[in-house]
């Protein structure tokens, strides 16, 4: 079933000023939506990155998926790979958010047009797209209540107001979470952290145990701590993690922290492709991985991630960036596919209110998205308000996500130390 015609549409959504190891979020974040059009008439979607460097990839390599079959991924793949820069472009890149990675693009890519040619494929047959994925172990997905310090909107006129105001203590913490759980009954929590003293998060992590005794926790500093740091961390900590997320840079640096503590330690940083897990599984850097279709190589390979987790013994949860019900559903069908996965998935959803699905936005209950027996992912899209939100994009300012710019207009002498504590 050939493709007749591929559409890379840019939108921006808004975002709350959320605080990291970076900075702070920009009012808006960018993402990309994919409608890889059949003969048949049907349309596979996709979401991904919206930053420049991606979006240029997927611009360029769109018209010459025309006419392709929709199930020849390799195809599309040696077309992602023929259009991508020779050379390095001075792609920003974020080391806190993967896929920014320019060593990331070309598979970022395809991953991308990996689920929207999976989606086709899909309602062309007429099947959620979890059975082209071998089928569902799971009909529901866990996902975690993942906490920010941030600021109110007040900060600045261009973040719009969000439900969740200012968060830069540990009771205001706890109230978010309550807030979270309230509203979509997750079952675990993450802690962003990497923002303020170390010890004063860490206590955040207390006040949450101490309030939800028997929810999971993580906590997340973007390897924003030194070794000193997170030993002193994790002693204060002791017994009260499900997992500790990138405290520490680098591959060694988590090797001798595990070594040091025993405990489990999990990354989205210092294990980004293949070769990085290969040394890790060397060194013994992270026993959990934080698995992402959006830069691992789409839904596949996150499967073939799944494989090579369990056969080595590591765990597997997943990571998110900011992202719309597209990505979600994404995340969904591939964690209801995979066994291996045994922790609630990350998600950034709840922190976002602009949707452009057909019905709004999907919905979380008992901290679940469930899956539907509808074709491909199950969602539809509104063109009104795709078209609503990429009227939004080409009016804004930002076209690669930098979160230590927008942190400097607030605070112009701030500079990335890392680790900063
Ligand atoms: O949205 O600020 C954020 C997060 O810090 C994000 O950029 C990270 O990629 O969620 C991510 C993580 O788990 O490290
Ligand atoms: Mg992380």
């Amino acid at each position: 079933m050939k493709i007749t015609a591929v559409r890379v549409t840019p939108i921006a959504i808004k975002d709350p000023a959320l605080l990291n190891a970076a900075g702070v979020h920009e009012p808006f974040g960018l993402r990309s939506i994919i409608e890889v059009v059949g003969a048949n008439g049907l349309v596979g979607l996709s979401e991904t990155y919206g930053d420049a460097p991606v979006l240029d990839l997927l611009t360029r390599t769109g018209p010459s998926l025309v006419g392709l079959s929709a199930f020849d991924v390799h195809g599309m793949l040696a077309r992602v790979a023929a259009h991508a820069p020779k050379i390095a472009t001075g792609h920003v890149e974020m080391e806190l958010a993967p896929g920014s990675l320019a060593s990331n693009l070309v598979t970022s890519a395809y991953s991308a047009f990996e689920v929207a040619f999976m989606d086709l494929q899909a309602r062309t047959i007429g099947i959620p797209l979890v059975q082209l994925l071998g089928g569902a172990v799971r009909n529901k997905v866990p996902y975690s209540a993942y906490l920010f310090y941030k600021w109110d909107a007040s900060v600045d006129p261009e973040y719009a107001p969000d439900p969740y105001g200012e968060a830069v203590n540990a009771q205001q913490i706890v109230k978010q979470a309550h807030q979270m759980i309230d509203q979509y009954g997750f079952e675990s929590i993450k802690l962003k952290a990497g923002v303020f003293d170390p010890e004063k998060e860490a206590d955040a992590v207390l006040a949450l145990k101490a309030v939800f005794p028997n929810h999971q926790l993580r906590i997340d500093p973007n390897s924003n701590w030194s070794m000193a740091t997170s030993l002193r961390i994790a002693k204060k900590l002791d017994g009260c993690l499900e997992y500790y997320e990138d405290p520490t840079p680098t591959l060694e640096g988590m090797a001798e922290l595990h070594k040091a503590t025993g405990l489990p330690l999990a990354s989205n940083m210092v294990v980004t492709n293949w070769a990085e897990l290969k040394r890790s599984i060397e060194l013994n850097s992270v026993q959990i991985l934080l698995s992402d279709h959006h830069f691992w190589g789409g839904l596949r390979a996150t499967q073939a991630l799944a494989r090579t987790c369990q056969t080595f013994g590591l765990g597997l949860s997943m990571h998110s960036n900011s992202h719309l019900g597209i990505s979600l559903m994404a995340m969904t069908h591939l964690a209801a596919s995979v066994h291996h996965l045994s922790y609630a998935c990350d998600t950034h959803y709840p922190w976002q209110s602009d949707e452009i699905l057909q019905g709004g936005r999907v919905p979380i209950t008992g901290g679940c998205v469930h899956l539907t027996d509808k074709p491909g992912l199950g969602v539809e899209l509104d063109q009104d308000k795709l078209a609503e939100l990429h009227a939004a994009y080409n009016v804004c300012r930002i076209r690669t996500r930098n979160d230590v710019v927008q942190m400097q207009r607030f605070r112009p002498d701030w500079k990335q130390i890392k680790p900063r504590f």
